[in-house]
């Protein structure tokens, strides 16, 4: 790949927004240089954007086969749909995924994130065996299919083998439902192994506690020793706090609420990821940020599965990213105005998420989510800046979302009134245009292929 550089009238800096931007990267696909008033004229040979540019938002949280199945639990299974009733209906879906479905899935969720600014995806895997439960002779089958997605969409990758060996707290035995996701801890941390090897700096490796539900004590212990030895910055994530069944049954196996035991337990840093952090009380929250784990928020899935509202103001500094989990919607926009509309509903106040030093409620966001999405992904990425790799996104400024707005306010509209369409003209990832005209190249073939694998598995998949 060659280096490049473009200019930004307008460029999404970590310290704000800055005009007259160059923006310059290696052949390595990082960021070298941004100069603010650059002083460019026509001929200096840079290449203009067509708007506005932004960061690309990392994507801290994805099951991607979970993207067959959005939107077709939208219809009453009885009169106590739950979280849990939709897990039922997802498990069987899950249980009929082969290695090519998946890779097809997952092709066209990364071409669908990358057209809505994400540039790079954390995928917290753990549907690891074959439909009978029983390990695929090369046990990474199912997990290399999302690696060579990433690869064929262009999208960066944290690959998260998810540790997963019980049904409840208290070692309850796996169900059937679960075969396909369950694996000794040595077997687990082999498979971190052999995801390892050089995929240059497009892939990481990490490492996912399904939930405090779904693993004991020991096997977290075990799991992060050996996680030590192979990588001792790898990130870490798990599901906390997510149901309020959840919490009910931790503090009746623990006596302890799953933050509140998670932070007396494990050793929660910078590195961890708590995702779904929605059921803290004012010290577990404050314990937690001050941590520096970053909360792993999916508004819209949080909303579609009845989770319950994040508290945002009082993880005050903390660190948060965003992720869109069971992908009932592919779009970093989507995410942002969720989180915030949550919070204005919750607390009956406006610009909830905005600060003295960013007043603009999108720009504040954006910058927010894309620190904290990097950190949780433990890549070089999430900001404008020398050291990160060249991932960003340019708004259109000829779309009517957006034509004519300052910089702050062409943001602001494009999350909270981009109407039809979006108002994305081009995404970079490592120096590479990968959507260009808003669109991806694969765009129209992934998607026929993605529809004829969701038929494919209705077929597979009868109601009961
Ligand atoms: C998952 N998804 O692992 O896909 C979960 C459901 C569970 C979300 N939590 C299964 N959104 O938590 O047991
Ligand atoms: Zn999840």
């Amino acid at each position: 790949m060659a280096a490049g550089a473009l200019h930004a009238s307008d460029a999404l800096l970590p310290t704000g927004w800055a005009r007259d931007v160059v923006i310059e990267w290696d052949a390595a696909g990082r960021i070298t240089w941004v100069r603010p008033h650059s002083g460019w004229s026509q001929t200096s040979g840079v290449a203009r954007a067509a708007g506005p540019v932004l960061p690309g938002m990392p994507n801290l949280h994805s099951h991607a086969f979970q993207r067959a199945f959005a939107g077709l639990a939208e219809f009453r299974g009885s009169s106590d749909d739950s979280f849990w009733s939709w897990r039922d209906r997802m498990y069987r879906v899950a249980n009929a995924v082969t290695p090519e479905d998946l890779d097809t899935i997952a092709t066209h969720l990364f071409v669908e994130m990358l057209e809505a600014g994400y540039t790079s995806v954390c995928e917290f895997h753990y549907l690891h065996h074959d439909v009978d439960g029983r390990p695929y002779a090369d046990r990474a089958t199912l997990a290399r299919a999302i690696v060579r997605a990433a690869d064929r969409a262009g999208i960066g990758l944290t690959m998260l083998p998810v540790l997963y060996q019980q049904s409840g707290f208290g070692g309850a035995p796996p169900t059937d439902g679960q075969r396909r996701f369950i694996n000794r801890t040595d077997a687990l941390l082999d498979l971190v192994r052999a995801l390892r090897v050089a995929h240059g700096d497009m892939v990481r490796v990490g490492l996912a506690l399904h939930s405090l539900r779904a693993v004991t004590p020991e096997a977290m212990r075990d799991a992060l020793a050996g996680l030590a030895t192979i990588d001792p910055f790898a990130p870490i994530h798990v599901h906390v706090a997510e149901q309020m069944r959840e919490v009910e049954d931790c503090v009746a196996w623990s006596g302890q609420r799953p933050v509140a035991w998670l932070l007396d337990h494990a050793p929660v840093d910078a590195r961890w990821c708590l995702v779904h952090a929605t059921h803290m009380l004012d010290d577990e929250a404050a314990r937690a940020a001050a941590t520096g784990a970053v909360a792993g928020l999916c508004p819209t899935t949080e909303a579609n599965l009845g989770d319950g509202i994040f508290g945002f103001p009082r993880w005050g500094e903390g660190r948060w990213g965003v992720g869109s989990d069971s992908h009932i919607t592919v779009n970093a926009a989507d995410e942002l105005r969720m989180l915030e509309y949550s919070q204005r509903l919750a607390t009956h106040r406006r610009n909830v998420a905005a600060t003295p030093r960013e007043p603009h409620v999108a720009t504040a966001l954006t910058l927010a989510a894309a620190a904290g999405g990097a950190a949780a992904s433990g890549r070089p990425i999430g900001a404008l800046a020398p050291g990160a790799r060249a991932d960003f996104v340019v708004l259109d400024a000829r779309h009517p979302a957006i034509a004519d707005l300052p910089a702050p306010a062409a943001l602001d509209a494009h999350v909270f009134a981009s109407g039809r369409g979006r108002a994305i003209a081009t995404v970079v990832v490592g120096g590479r245009t990968v959507v260009a005209g808003g669109r991806h190249p694969l765009r129209d073939d992934a998607a026929s292929a993605f529809v004829r694998v969701r038929a494919l598995l209705a077929a597979r998949t009868p109601a009961p």
